[in-house]
């Protein structure tokens, strides 16, 4: 049987996962799951991850979720090209970078996407406003990063990029949409305020068989 991955449109843990899927190459059956459905809260999913989060790997008996260690089990199955690096200094780094994203880039950017797409900016304006200068150094520092390397960590895509993609997509979408263009929060467009960090996004969205990946609520808008 072929891997089976349980995922919701436009979520960015689900982007990782679908991500290194395509990376190694791996066919899959996707499995769609429809959050306002309330599809990923069902006894039946429940049972495969009793959290009701996605995105879930199924191999064969085997059920993986939490995005990362989707990852890294891919990884571990399919060692080619190698997602987790080649070296102890290479692995370490990768991890450190993994960690940091989750530590202190995610909620900070989740605090700007996750009011636009709820429809919340004018309540939550406080939050927003308190995460900003955070989320401007992390970015100053990827820009940074990606002008050194064509990938975070060095030449070749890492699960560090994988990890850091979909949120940096999903600031690009949310500020994109009417209400994130009302906030003017000078993020966009990132060809003009973060260039590397804009080649970087050429380089993955030129990845054969990206666009299968690419969140397909997104395209309607
Ligand atoms: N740390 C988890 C987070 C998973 C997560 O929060 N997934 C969201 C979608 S982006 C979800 O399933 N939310 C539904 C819910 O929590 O009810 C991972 O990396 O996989």
């Amino acid at each position: 049987m072929t891997y089976q991955i349980y995922w919701i449109a436009g979520s960015p843990y689900s982007w990782r996962a679908l991500l290194g899927l395509l990376i190694k190459g791996l066919d899959y059956e996707s499995k769609l799951l429809q959050a306002s459905k309330g599809e990923h809260q069902t006894a039946e999913f429940l049972q495969i991850n009793p959290r009701g989060q996605v995105p879930v790997l199924r191999d064969n008996d085997k059920i993986i979720y939490e995005s990362i260690a989707i990852l890294a089990y891919l990884d571990r199955k399919h060692p080619q090209p190698p997602l987790f690096g080649s070296s102890a200094e290479e692995t370490g780094m990768i991890w450190q970078r993994i960690f940091e994203i989750e530590n202190h880039v995610h909620d900070p950017v989740s605090a700007i996407v996750r009011p636009v797409y709820f429809d919340q900016t004018k309540e939550k304006m406080v939050e927003i406003t308190e995460v900003l200068e955070t989320v401007y150094n992390e970015f100053a520092s990827i820009e940074t990063v990606l002008g050194e390397n064509n990938f975070y960590i060095g030449s070749k895509i890492s699960a560090v990029d994988l990890a850091l993609f979909p949120l940096v997509m999903s600031l690009q979408r949310a500020l994109s949409l009417e209400n994130g263009k009302a906030l003017e929060l000078n993020f966009l467009p990132f060809e003009e305020r973060y260039p590397n960090i804009a080649s970087w996004i050429q380089r993955i969205e030129a990845i054969p068989g990206y666009e299968k990946t690419y969140p397909p609520n997104w395209s309607d808008t």
